[in-house]
């Protein structure tokens, strides 16, 4: 693997997530295999788990890690071409990113999306020229429209948890899996959602996403999923139910009404096969999903979080073992 932006830069991700396991059990197995090689985790977005579980993985593999938020700590970024830089960008993309590839190795990127211009967004335009002007192997650390170390994470978690429940290696039964959308106050991103169906219409799930009217995701990334604007219908009898904000694509970037009654709580819990309840994190509490579940033993948030170091080291391990 050079590259690792979406499900479609796996060649099997059964394998990824046994492997991702495999290092959760031996975490230090492989700590010859980075040594003398350093990543550079660059960041034009904040972070808290994709930075640390990222460079953790990195450190149990032996690495060097260098990370760098760019947005506050570098020049200003020129991402468009062609342009007379006699404004407020001091950098361009082609320096920036050349230079950073010289010193790394590995290099992990974030960069949210405007959400103004969905072609331009979507096209992923500052990820590739990113990918293109470093010349070392990236990580996608959260992109425009994709954040594919955690839907990783979330593939292991489910898998984690559902052997768990199920010991009996003969078991045929496949999880029911929800994505949920949910109330939020800031117009975010699709990238989780979008992520997560991309990886949940691969996986060995039966998967519905289930939304108010006007947030469909680009279809694309809702493939084959069963859609519904029927929450109350949508949870029943769901193993995992995965809560997520998004902004409309239709109507890009924009928030459509204040979502009331789409928050998950112990009541809508009940509709469900006592689900284990997930969300990628940071989550805004009482807004989206309520303390009664993110502080019950039907919560995974924490699960998925920890699962991100696993995520991250079955990626690099696979970089690493070009
Ligand atoms: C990001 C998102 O894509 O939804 C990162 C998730 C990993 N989340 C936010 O930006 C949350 C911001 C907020 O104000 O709650």
């Amino acid at each position: 693997m050079k590259l690792f932006s979406s499900v479609n830069d796996v060649q099997n991700i059964d394998s990824l997530v046994a492997e991702a396991l495999a290092l959760k059990q031996n975490p230090h197995a492989y700590q010859h295999l980075g040594n003398n090689k350093t990543l550079g985790l660059i960041f034009m977005n904040p972070s808290l788990r994709t930075r640390i579980s990222t460079q953790k993985a990195a450190l149990n593999l032996g690495m060097q890690v260098i990370v760098m938020n760019l947005d506050k700590e570098g020049w200003a970024l020129e991402t468009q071409d062609g342009v007379i830089m006699n404004g407020t960008t001091v950098e361009h993309i082609r320096e920036a990113a050349g230079v950073l590839g010289q010193y790394c190795d590995i290099i992990g990127f974030r960069a949210f999306p405007g959400l103004i211009n969905r072609n331009y967004d979507y096209s992923e335009d500052i990820f590739n020229k990113f990918v293109t002007y470093c010349k070392v192997p990236v990580i996608s650390l959260e992109s425009a429209i994709r954040h594919p170390l955690q839907s990783l994470a979330d593939l292991i978690t489910i898998k984690e948890i559902w052997d768990t429940k199920h010991p009996d290696p003969s078991h045929k039964k496949i999880p029911k899996v929800v994505l949920t959308w949910a109330p939020h106050v800031k117009p975010l991103p699709q990238a989780v959602a979008n992520s997560f169906a991309e990886w949940m219409n691969k996986a060995n799930v039966d998967f519905t996403i289930t939304h108010p009217q006007g947030y469909a995701l680009a279809p694309e990334f809702a493939g084959n999923a069963k859609i519904s604007h029927n929450q109350h219908l949508a949870l029943e009898n769901a193993d995992f139910v995965y809560v997520k904000n998004w902004s409309s694509y239709n109507d890009y970037g924009k928030i459509l009404s204040d979502g009331k009654g789409w928050m998950m709580d112990n009541q809508k819990l009940k509709l469900t096969n006592n689900a284990g309840v997930m969300h990628c994190l940071p989550v805004r509490r009482g807004l989206e999903l309520a303390d009664e579940i993110l502080d019950s033993p039907n919560s995974l948030v924490l699960n998925q979080a920890d699962n991100r170091t696993w995520a991250a080291q079955a990626v690099l391990k696979n970089i690493l073992s070009l």
